[in-house]
């Protein structure tokens, strides 16, 4: 089974390139921020609690984003592997992530982290909130929190990986293709 844990921050283009893994391998794409937003258009009660912490940059807790993919994981047992986008983005959230898979007889393949600097995070996160309809797009203060959040609670999980051997740092500044290119070299290892 394939697993590939895509990292970076917010904007890095986590989303973009989670799609194109899809097409090439057929993956499952396990996006938590796809998962949240679909909570909060259907109105759900976590997806109201979600809201309020999303819209403010924040992280949403992790029991909650831990139960999405555990959910997932099991409407999906005959995937040939899975993209997770935007989770782990805690280690309490990596360890859990282990555990649910390690109960299915799986484990993650490897981390890929795209970096990219915070004024490109920031130039490229407003763009897409002209016309995203995204309200954590739209302001610089909140991109600049997000951007905090990830320095803070989101950065040692690539320290989580380092220790298991599985992680690799890819430039994200580039095209969106030779990004990819760069993306599939390391994923045809696994
Ligand atoms: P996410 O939905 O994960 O949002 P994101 O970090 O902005 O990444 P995204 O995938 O959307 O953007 P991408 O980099 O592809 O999270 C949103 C919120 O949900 C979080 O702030 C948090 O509140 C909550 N949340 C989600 N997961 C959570 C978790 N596990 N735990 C707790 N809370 C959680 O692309 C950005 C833009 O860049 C796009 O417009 C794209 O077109 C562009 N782009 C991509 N590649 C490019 C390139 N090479 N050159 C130029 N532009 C490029």
């Amino acid at each position: 089974m394939l697993n590939l844990v895509l990292f970076g921050p917010p904007g890095a283009g986590k989303g973009t390139q989670s799609q194109k893994l899809i097409d090439k391998y057929g993956l499952i794409h396990l996006s938590t921020g796809d998962l949240l937003r679909g909570e909060i258009s259907q109105g759900t009660e976590l997806g109201l609690e979600a809201k309020k912490l999303m819209d403010q940059g924040l992280l949403v807790p992790d029991a909650v984003v831990i139960g999405m993919i555990e959910n997932k994981l099991d409407a999906n047992k005959d995937a040939k592997g899975f993209i997770f986008d935007g989770f782990p983005r805690t280690v309490a959230q990596a360890e859990a992530l282990d555990n649910l898979l390690e109960s299915k007889a799986s484990a993650i393949s490897g981390m890929i982290a795209l970096e990219v600097d915070d004024d490109e995070l920031e130039r490229r996160l407003l763009l897409r909130g002209k016309d995203s309809g995204r309200p954590d797009d739209a302001d610089p203060a909140i991109i600049r929190k997000r951007i905090k959040e990830y320095n803070d609670k989101t950065t040692p999980v690539a320290g989580y990986y380092k220790n298991q051997d599985k992680f690799t740092s890819i430039n994200g500044i580039g095209s969106i293709d030779e990004i990819f290119s760069a993306i599939v070299a390391v994923t045809e290892k696994y």
